[in-house]
Formats: structure tokens, C-alpha cells, sequence
């Protein structure tokens, strides 16, 4: 072999094999000696080959930290929650993705992916605790929910699964889809009782309870036109960016089961015990109470494949996402809510 040629390759190789050395020697050692900030490494595998490596973290309140997630083999979302705003988006084989942030408060925060990698893609989590070190025995920001908590003083079963068996979907007849639009048009016409105009009473009765009241007090007028007007009353309240922030939500965690237009149809549905609830039947809304609904994102399971979001989404999202849900039967505010 000529000198020369010896030299090409020796050149070559220096570039093949040197340049990802120094790439990974700078990734892994040099930047983060460099760097001020902590950097942590988490790695993220299907659920079935263990998921988040490590699963749960520790900083202080006030220390800014690096997260870096990669992906060992599947295609994973990584956002972190609650009430962060974090959305890395996707993360495939071999990508990383990180985020610089500093937590201000002591608390408990969750990391999650949001992009269905497998039939366990819900227990992809992992915990990032926060401390605070001037308060070291301060116990985390407490998770309570006044509203789970009334509902329990209520009586109301939160956990009770409404598909099985012996326990037949609830549903009342309307005669079409409610229209929040009709409604707007009619609501002067209409004797509306107080208790409908009062937000806190809406969220802990039933459409359909409110629906009786209203039929009661407007003997002349037809069921429909008086379920659109209930369906005006449920829509209330939500910003546009709230809602397109709902349905960036519903679509990456909910729609896998509940389906793009809430059918119950998404293509994991046939592979979850019990049937996904159909959120496009107004029938069946009508008799759903919104802090039941809540509720049960919120806390999830009822014996069911329904996974838990109390720990990824703050309250108001949650409220939201009621909002969002609703709109499939045409009583919310989301896009769907009059496309019928
Ligand atoms: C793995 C599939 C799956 C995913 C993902 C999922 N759900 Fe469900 N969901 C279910 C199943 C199954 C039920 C239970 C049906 C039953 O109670 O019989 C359910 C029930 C519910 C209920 C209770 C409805 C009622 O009338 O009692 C609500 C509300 C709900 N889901 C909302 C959501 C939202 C919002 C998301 C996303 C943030 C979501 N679900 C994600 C499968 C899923
Ligand atoms: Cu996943």
C-alpha cells in the first residue's frame, strides 16, 4: 500500500470513528463539566423493556436542571405535567430531545409519554420530586381536590364502571343533537330557574336533571328546542386557546381509546376490557355529571383500562377537557361542538 493511501485512510477512519467520539465525548463529558446546570439523562424504553431509566428524580426548588430523554427503541412523546406546558414532542430511536428548566416551588411534578408506544404506553411515568432545601421538612405541595372531596361526602360512587353486564348504559331519548347555537338563539324566550344559572350547580347535576326542571317551568315548548338551550348553558366559559389546549391534549392521550370524535372507536379500543365511553352519544352525556367527569380523568381505573391523569394535568385543563368532551355531542365549546 502507497503512503498516501495509507494516509487516506488513516484519515478515513479518524473521521468515521473520531468525529462521533468527540460528539459523544462532548455530549457526555465535556458539556456537562462545562455546564452550570445539572444534567440528567433519562432514557425511555417501551413499558415492557422498563420504560423511564430512572424513573424518578430529585431537585431543588430553585436549581436549574437539564432533562435530556432519548429513546432506546420505540417512538416515545415526552411532556411533563402539571400546569408546566412542557411538550417535547416526539422522541424516536437514537433522537434526544432535552429541556433547561428551574422548578420554583417544592412539589411533585410528573414526566410522561404521550404518544401510544404500547399496549402498557399509560405506565410510562416517571416523578420529579422538588425540594426545597430552606424548608427541608415541608411536605410537597398536598394534591388535594375539592371537588373529588365533596363528591365523596356526596356519597357519589366515583369508581363505579358503567359498562358491565348487569348495569346498563344510562341513557335519555333526545330527539337530535343538541345545538349550543340554537340554544343561544332561544335562551331569551325561555324561563330559565336559577339554580340552571348558576355555574356551581351545573357542574354537580346532570344535564338531563337540569333538562326536567326546564321542561317543567316551559310547558309550551318542545323537548329538543329546550335541550339545545341546556346545551347552551353547559358550553359556558372557555378561551379559545383553553380549548385548542384541550384538544391537543384529548388527541394525544385520550384518543388512542375514545376516539378523534369521541365514537369510542380509536384503535386501541377493541383491546381494552371494558368499551371506552362514547362521548358522541348525547343521550348518554345528558345523564353524566361534569364533576363526575372530572373525577374520573382525574382518577381514573374504576376497575377499568381508564388510566389516571390527576398527576399530568392541572384542574382547570381537566375542567377542560369536560368542556372538550362534551362538544362531541354537541353541548361543549370544542371544534365538534356545532358540526352537527
Ligand atoms: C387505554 C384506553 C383509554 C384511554 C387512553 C383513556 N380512556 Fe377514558 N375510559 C376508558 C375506559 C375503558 C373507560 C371506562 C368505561 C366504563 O366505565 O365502563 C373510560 C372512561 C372514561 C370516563 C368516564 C365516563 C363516564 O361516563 O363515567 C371519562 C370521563 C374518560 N374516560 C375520559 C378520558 C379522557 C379525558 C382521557 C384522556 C385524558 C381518557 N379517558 C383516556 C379508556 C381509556
Ligand atoms: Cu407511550
Amino acid at each position: 500500500m502507497e503512503r498516501r493511501e495509507r494516509f487516506a485512510i488513516a484519515v478515513v477512519l479518524l473521521i468515521l470513528i473520531g468525529l462521533p467520539a468527540a460528539a459523544l465525548g462532548y455530549q457526555y463529558w465535556l458539556r456537562p463539566a462545562l455546564s452550570s446546570t445539572r444534567m440528567i439523562d433519562i432514557r425511555a424504553a417501551a413499558p415492557e423493556a422498563g420504560g423511564f431509566q430512572p424513573d424518578a428524580i430529585q431537585v431543588n426548588a430553585g436549581e436549574t436542571v437539564t432533562l435530556r430523554f432519548s429513546s432506546t427503541d420505540v417512538t416515545q412523546g415526552i411532556a411533563i405535567g402539571p400546569g408546566l406546558g412542557i411538550d417535547l414532542g416526539h422522541v424516536d430511536p437514537g433522537q434526544v430531545k432535552e429541556i433547561t428548566l428551574t422548578f420554583d416551588h417544592a412539589g411533585t411534578y410528573t414526566f410522561y409519554c404521550n404518544s401510544w408506544c404500547s399496549p402498557d404506553h399509560w405506565r410510562m411515568r416517571g416523578i420529579v420530586q422538588v425540594d426545597d432545601p430552606a424548608n427541608p421538612g415541608a411536605l410537597p405541595t398536598s394534591q388535594r381536590d375539592p371537588v373529588i372531596e365533596a363528591l365523596i361526602a356526596e356519597g357519589v360512587d366515583i369508581d363505579d364502571n358503567v359498562h358491565t353486564d348487569d348495569h346498563p348504559l344510562p341513557v335519555i331519548s333526545l330527539d337530535r343533537v343538541p345545538s349550543v347555537a340554537r340554544g343561544e338563539m332561544l335562551t331569551s324566550t325561555v324561563n330559565v330557574p336559577a339554580d340552571l344559572q348558576n355555574a356551581a350547580w351545573r357542574r354537580s347535576h346532570s344535564p338531563a336533571q337540569a333538562l326536567d326542571l326546564l321542561i317543567a317551568d316551559n310547558p309550551s315548548m318542545g323537548r329538543a328546542e329546550l335541550a339545545d338551550v341546556i346545551a347552551y348553558l353547559w358550553s359556558g366559559g372557555l378561551s379559545a386557546e383553553q380549548i385548542t389546549a384541550a384538544q391537543t391534549l384529548y388527541n394525544k392521550n385520550c384518543a388512542a381509546c375514545h376516539g378523534e370524535t369521541g365514537a369510542g372507536d380509536g384503535p386501541v379500543a377493541s383491546s381494552t376490557e371494558n368499551n371506552p365511553v362514547i362521548f358522541a352519544d348525547a343521550g348518554y352525556m345528558f345523564t353524566r355529571r361534569d364533576d363526575v367527569l372530572y373525577a374520573k380523568i382525574r382518577r381514573g381505573g374504576m376497575g377499568t383500562d381508564m388510566p389516571n391523569f390527576g398527576t399530568l394535568f392541572t384542574q382547570d385543563e381537566t375542567w377542560a377537557l369536560v368542556n372538550y368532551l362534551r362538544s362531541f355531542s354537541g353541548t361543549g365549546q370544542g371544534p365538534l361542538g356545532d358540526a352537527h
